[in-house]
This record gives structure tokens, C-alpha cells and sequence, in this order.
């Protein structure tokens, strides 16, 4: 395959409620999407999932912009690759970080390579799935009841997991009344974006009673070894997120200890190979993985759900559907949600099996530029 031009659009969608985490609120995101185009004019979308600020890694949208223009495109543009796998090492020599940028591209490839070859993204890469479990990730509230109101809303909507915001003074009020007006059974589970340190164990062990699926990466955001420490003290499983930038540190968490769940985003790993070698070592280990989400529109969405189909995401993933960010996505058609919790993986179109709406984009976009060699 040979990527000829790659065009790089940011759009500006509002959230339909802001999304408060333990490092900062989102009201409306700036995305990034972008479009690879072959020498016989088959085209592959990606999305860069970087945020509008570095509080959750150290990529936002200006960075990887940058990023992408001066160093992932003409590692990739005009070269030819036997296929969209080659692309993440020839982007991992002598260049480090900028995952997300990385990622944005070589899943555009993946896309690219799927639709040439008329096959579905999902069974590109391996998925086995033909739908997948959905939970909900639910931004810290402003009062214990509203967020039981939200949780309870989502589990009747037919969430099969309702995943918690928590922070120092907004976690163990908040999910003990979840857990009291739910009942033992709910599917429940808290993620601290890194809110927390080895001295606030107290509030972490008051969680560990409260019987979650899991706590998710409650320690720094770059953090092994102390997870580690945290595991062997907490009955809870921990799932690592914000720390499994690469196959290295996944392999890390397993020999150390750090967790015993891993929520795979493919724009934190490099893209879609990573994503599938991780997800491979965790079959190899027994650790369960999901897939998270990043506020991605229908795009970032499409690749999710594809990745999802893989046979180990055996936990519901961060897969919204579409209804629930926007009053209107960028796809056609919109990603829905059944009343079980379930969505469908798109196996017999191809490519990631939905159409980009480019009026709607075109009338969204802030900014554009063409990359070419
Ligand atoms: O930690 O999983 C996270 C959104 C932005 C940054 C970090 C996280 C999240 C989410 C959103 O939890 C999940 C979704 O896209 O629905
Ligand atoms: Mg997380």
C-alpha cells in the first residue's frame, strides 16, 4: 500500500453535557480527524484522540498536529508498505512519544487497507465478535444523588457497566450510594484518572469494600511499580489505563503485578498493531481487556468497535452510543446503542462500516491542511 496524501481537518463538536474527570472538564471537543488517500484514490479515515489539554497524557490536538506534519507523515507518505502492520515500527524507529499522532494515522491506514480489500475493518484485524457489551463512563457529579439519578438512568437504558469518576472528596460518599440504591448485583466500577497517591490508600481500601468490577488507574499517570504496591493491598482488581502507552509497560504490569485488567485505547498504544499485540499477551496471561473511549465521534467510534470485536475484550468497553455525546454525529449511519447494551459491529460493509457525513464535516471544520509529498 501506498498513502499518496493525507488531508487533516480539526472539527468543533459540543458535548451535550460537560465531562468533568479528576484532571479537568471538557465542554466541547476539538476533533481531529484525518483522511489518508491511496495512489488509486481508495480513502481511510482516523481520528486523533488527543485532547484540547495534556491532563490526561502529554499529547493534546496542537501538539499532535505538529506532530503528524513534521514527523509521522513523511515517514509514511509515497513509501510503499506490504501492509498497514509495517507502519507502526517504521514509525517507532528513532521516534519517540506522540502516540496518539502516531495512532491516528496508522489506523487511517488500517481503514485504507480494509477498504481496498473490500473486508470490514473488524475482520481486518482480527475481530471474531459480531457485537459488542457497552458501559457508560460517567463524569464526576455534583452531588452523590445526582449521580445515583445518572447511574440508574444508564443501568434502565441497559448498560451492562456503569463506570464512575471519582476524586479525592467525590469518591467514597459517591459510590457507596450508587452501590446502596443499585443493589450488590450493579456492574460497577470507579476510574480515578490518577487522582490519587500510596497516602491516600484509606479511601482506596474504603472502595475495595464496595465491590467493584474494578478501580481504574488511581495512581500517576506513567506509574507501574507503585501499582504494583496498591494491588497487593486492595481485594479490588486494578485496571491500568493512563500507564499502558506500549506492549512494553503491558508486559511491565503483568510481571510486577500493577493490575489485573487492561483498558486498551488503540490512540495510547501507537494504533491498531499495538493494540493487537496487547491484546495478545493479555489472552496469553489470562488478564481481561476492554476497550476505552475518548469522547471520539462517530470516527474514533467506528475503530473502537472494531478493535472490540477482537475475542479477548471480554469486558464491556467505553462505547457510547452516539445520541449520548451529541445532538448530532459526523456519521451516517449514527452509532446506536440496543436496549440490552449492545451495539453492532458492521461486519459485511467495508472499512470501519459507516459513512463520514463530509457536508456536516466540511460545515464543522476550523482548520485544514494537505499533506503531500
Ligand atoms: O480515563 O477513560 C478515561 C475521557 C477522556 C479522557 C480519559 C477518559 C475518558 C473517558 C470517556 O472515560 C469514555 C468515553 O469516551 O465514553
Ligand atoms: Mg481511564
Amino acid at each position: 500500500m501506498r498513502i499518496e496524501s493525507i488531508t487533516l481537518r480539526e472539527i468543533r463538536l459540543a458535548l451535550k453535557e460537560p465531562f468533568q474527570i479528576s484532571s479537568g472538564t471538557v465542554t466541547h471537543r476539538r476533533i481531529f480527524l484525518l483522511q489518508v488517500r491511496s495512489a488509486d484514490g481508495v480513502e481511510g479515515w482516523g481520528e486523533c484522540v488527543a485532547g484540547e489539554q495534556p491532563n490526561y497524557g502529554p499529547e493534546t490536538i496542537d501538539l499532535a498536529w505538529v506532530a503528524v506534519r513534521e514527523y509521522v507523515a513523511p515517514r509514511v507518505l509515497g513509501r510503499d508498505f506490504a501492509g498497514p502492520e509495517e507502519l507502526h515500527p517504521a514509525l517507532e524507529e528513532n521516534f519517540r512519544g506522540s502516540n496518539m499522532a502516531k495512532a491516528a494515522v496508522e489506523m487511517a491506514a488500517w481503514e485504507l487497507a480494509a477498504r481496498t480489500e473490500g473486508v470490514s475493518l473488524a475482520r481486518k484485524l482480527g475481530g471474531t465478535r459480531e457485537r459488542i457489551q457497552v458501559g457508560i463512563s460517567l463524569g464526576i457529579q455534583k452531588s452523590p444523588e445526582a449521580l445515583v439519578e445518572k447511574s440508574r438512568a444508564a443501568l434502565e437504558r441497559g448498560y451492562k457497566k456503569v463506570k464512575i469518576k471519582i476524586k479525592p472528596g467525590q469518591d467514597v460518599e459517591y459510590v457507596r450510594a450508587v452501590r446502596e440504591a443499585l443493589g450488590p448485583d450493579a456492574p460497577l466500577m470507579a476510574d480515578a484518572n490518577n487522582a490519587y497517591t500510596l497516602d491516600d490508600v484509606g479511601s482506596l481500601k474504603d472502595l475495595d469494600g464496595l465491590g467493584l468490577m474494578m478501580i481504574e488507574q488511581p495512581l500517576a499517570w506513567d506509574d507501574i511499580l507503585r501499582h504494583a504496591d496498591l494491588q497487593r493491598r486492595l481485594k479490588t482488581a486494578i485496571c491500568l489505563d493512563e500507564s499502558i502507552t506500549s506492549l512494553d509497560r503491558a508486559q511491565d504490569m503483568i510481571d510486577l503485578g500493577s493490575g489485573r485488567i487492561i483498558n486498551i485505547k488503540p490512540g495510547r498504544v501507537g494504533g491498531f498493531r499495538a493494540s493487537k499485540a496487547i491484546h495478545d499477551l493479555c489472552v496469553a496471561h489470562g488478564i481481561p481487556v476492554w476497550c476505552g473511549g475518548m469522547l471520539e465521534s462517530g470516527v474514533g467510534r467506528a475503530h473502537n468497535v472494531a478493535l472490540a470485536s477482537l475475542p479477548n475484550f471480554t469486558m464491556p468497553g467505553d462505547l457510547s452510543p452516539s445520541e449520548r455525546y451529541w445532538e448530532k454525529d459526523v456519521v451516517i449511519p449514527e452509532w446506536t446503542m440496543d436496549r440490552e447494551g449492545w451495539i453492532d459491529v458492521p461486519v459485511d460493509k467495508p472499512g470501519m462500516g459507516v459513512e463520514v457525513d463530509l457536508n456536516r464535516v466540511d460545515d464543522l471544520t476550523v482548520r485544514r491542511e494537505e499533506l503531500a509529498k
